[in-house]
C-alpha cells in the first residue's frame, strides 16, 4: 500500500513533470508603427489581466468564459537591463478622473505577469487543480523592423535606393537644407568629423520632417527617427551619399568620408539591425502587429500608400521560410502572429467588417508567405479602450449611424459619422473625394473597480494566448 507522504511526493514529482513537459512561458511581442496604440494595447491588456476574473468582461477569451481564469500578478521582469514597460504611469493616466492617454514612447520595453488558471486537460487536472503561465509582453517599434532590407546591401546601392525616394511627392522640398549641406562633402580626403556630424544631424532633421508633416513611416534608417538607447551615438552619424554616382571616389583613401560613410553604414547592419533581431527578436513566440489605418485614411494618399509599404515590409521579418533571410542568419520561433486594426471604436460598428477586409487587403501578399513559414495568422479589428459610444443620430429627419465622444482637442462632447471605411484598397476616386473624417477621441471615465471597456480585446488574447492556457 502506498502510504500518504509518498503519494504526495510522487503527485509533486508527476507535476514536476508535466510542468516541465508542457510550455509554461511566453514571450508576447507587440508592434505597429509609431502611433499605432501599442502601448494602450498593452496597458488594457496588462489591466484586464490584474482585475481578475471577478468582473471581467472578456467573453470571448474562452480561459475567462470557462471560468478558469484564476487571476494574474505582476513580477520581476526577466531581464533587468531591457527598460520596464511603465504599466502604473499608464493606467494612471488612462484611470484618471480626468483620461488622458499614455505618451509616446521611442524604444523596446518589456513586462512580466503569472497567469494563474485551472487547466482543462484531464492529464494535468488529475496531477494539479491549478496551473501558472508566464508571460512577458514586450513593446517595440514596428519601424525597427524597415531595417531588415539593409542587411542584403551594401552602402552603394542602399545610397542609390535613398536618391530614388527623394523623387516622391514633398520629399525634396524637406531635404533642401540636407542635400545643400552635403553638396558640399568632399568624398576623398580626411573626413571632417564635424561636417559628417551637421549633415547626419541635417539628414535626421530631413526624416523626422518626412514623418511629421508628410505623415510617413517608410523610414531608413529605422533608428534615425526612433533611436532608443542609441540616441547621439556616433553610430547614427551617417546618411547615404545622394550627390552622384558612387564610382569608387575616396575608395583607397583609408580616412576618407566615403570610406567613413561606409563602414558606419556597415557597423549599424552589424550592431543595430542583426543585435535587434538576435537579442530579442529570436526569443519571441506570440507576436501581434498593430495597424492604424484610420489616420492614414485621413491623411491621403501618400501617407497611405507609405504606410501600406512599410506593413508589407515588416511582414518580411515573419517570412522566414527555408530561403528567407532570416532563417539564414537567425532561428527566430514565433508560431502565431495576430494582424490587429487598432483603434476600431473610431469608426461605427457597420464599418467594422470593411476595416477588416481592408486590413486583409493591405496584407494579403505578406499572409501567403506567413504561412508558408508554418506560421498561424489572424486578422481582427480592435479598440483597447474604447472611447466611443455608438447609436444613431437624426439627420435631415432620417437615423444615421453616429459616435459620441469626448474630441481630444477640444475635451468637447461631439456626436459624428465618421465616414465609411473602403473594403478595398482605395482607389483614385476616395482619395478626389476625401470621404473620411478622422477625429482624435479622449478616453473614457471609467470607474476604478470597473474593467476598461474594448472592442474584442478578448478575441485578440484567445488568439495569442489561449492555446497555452488548456
Ligand atoms: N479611440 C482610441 N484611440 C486610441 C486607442 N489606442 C490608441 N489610441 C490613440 O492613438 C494614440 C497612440 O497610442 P499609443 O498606444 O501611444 O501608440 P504607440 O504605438 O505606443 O505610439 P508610440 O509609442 O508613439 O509609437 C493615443 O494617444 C490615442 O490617441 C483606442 O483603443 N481607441
Ligand atoms: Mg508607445
Amino acid at each position: 500500500m502506498v502510504s500518504k507522504a509518498t503519494f504526495s511526493n510522487l503527485q509533486r514529482s508527476a507535476k514536476d513533470l508535466v510542468n516541465r513537459s508542457l510550455d509554461r512561458h511566453v514571450r508576447l511581442a507587440v508592434t505597429g508603427l509609431s502611433r499605432s496604440g501599442k502601448t494602450a494595447f498593452i496597458t488594457a491588456l496588462v489591466d484586464h489581466l490584474l482585475q481578475g476574473p471577478v468582473h471581467h468582461q472578456l467573453p470571448l477569451w474562452s480561459v475567462a468564459r470557462e471560468g478558469r481564469f484564476l487571476g494574474a500578478k505582476k513580477v520581476p521582469q526577466a531581464h533587468f537591463h531591457i527598460p520596464s514597460f511603465k504599466f502604473e504611469q499608464n493606467i494612471k493616466s488612462l484611470r484618471a478622473d480626468t483620461p488622458s492617454w499614455p505618451v509616446p514612447t521611442a524604444g523596446v520595453s518589456e513586462i512580466r505577469l503569472k497567469i494563474k488558471y485551472r487547466p482543462d486537460s484531464l492529464l494535468w487536472r488529475n496531477i494539479s487543480q491549478t496551473a501558472e503561465l508566464t508571460l512577458d509582453i514586450i513593446d517595440y517599434p514596428g519601424e525597427w523592423l524597415l531595417d531588415l532590407p539593409l542587411l542584403q546591401m551594401t552602402y552603394e546601392q542602399w545610397s542609390e535606393q535613398m536618391a530614388q525616394t527623394l523623387t516622391q511627392p514633398g520629399r525634396a522640398e524637406l531635404a533642401k537644407n540636407w542635400l545643400n549641406l552635403g553638396a558640399q562633402l568632399e568624398l576623398h580626403g580626411a573626413y571632417d568629423e564635424l561636417q559628417i556630424a551637421q549633415i547626419s544631424q541635417a539628414y535626421t532633421d530631413y526624416l523626422h520632417q518626412c514623418k511629421a508633416q508628410l505623415g510617413l513611416h517608410h523610414i531608413q534608417p529605422g533608428r534615425f527617427v526612433l533611436p532608443g538607447e542609441l540616441e547621439g551615438a556616433p553610430l547614427l552619424a551617417f546618411f547615404p551619399y545622394v550627390w552622384g554616382e558612387l564610382n569608387g571616389q575616396g575608395q583607397e583613401d583609408k580616412d576618407s568620408a566615403f570610406n567613413m560613410l561606409k563602414a558606419r553604414f556597415e557597423q549599424y547592419k552589424e550592431h543595430v539591425v542583426k543585435r535587434f533581431y538576435q537579442q530579442h527578436f529570436v526569443h519571441f513566440d506570440r507576436q501581434i502587429v498593430l495597424l492604424d489605418c484610420l489616420t492614414p485614411l485621413n491623411a491621403g494618399r501618400q501617407s497611405f500608400e507609405d504606410m501600406q509599404m512599410a506593413i508589407e515590409q515588416i511582414m518580411q521579418s515573419f517570412q522566414y521560410g527555408q530561403s528567407g533571410l532570416l532563417r539564414r542568419l537567425f532561428a527566430p520561433k514565433i508560431d502565431r502572429i495576430v494582424f490587429a486594426a487598432s483603434k476600431a471604436d473610431h469608426v461605427t460598428p457597420d464599418q467594422h467588417e470593411n476595416l477588416l477586409a481592408l486590413v486583409d487587403k493591405i496584407i494579403v501578399n505578406g499572409q501567403r508567405e506567413v504561412a508558408f513559414s508554418g506560421i498561424e495568422s489572424h486578422c481582427i479589428a480592435l479598440a483597447a479602450v474604447k472611447s466611443t459610444q455608438a447609436g444613431k443620430v437624426d439627420y435631415q429627419g432620417k437615423p444615421h449611424a453616429a459616435l459620441t465622444g469626448r474630441q481630444l482637442d477640444t475635451s468637447e462632447m461631439i456626436s459624428l459619422y465618421p465616414g465609411e471605411v473602403p473594403a478595398d484598397l482605395p482607389q483614385a476616386k476616395f482619395w478626389q473625394e476625401q470621404g473620411f473624417d478622422f477625429t482624435n477621441f479622449a478616453p473614457p471615465v471609467v470607474a476604478s473597480n470597473l474593467p476598461l471597456p474594448h472592442i474584442r480585446m478578448d478575441l485578440a488574447i484567445e488568439h495569442l494566448l489561449g492555446d497555452k492556457l488548456l
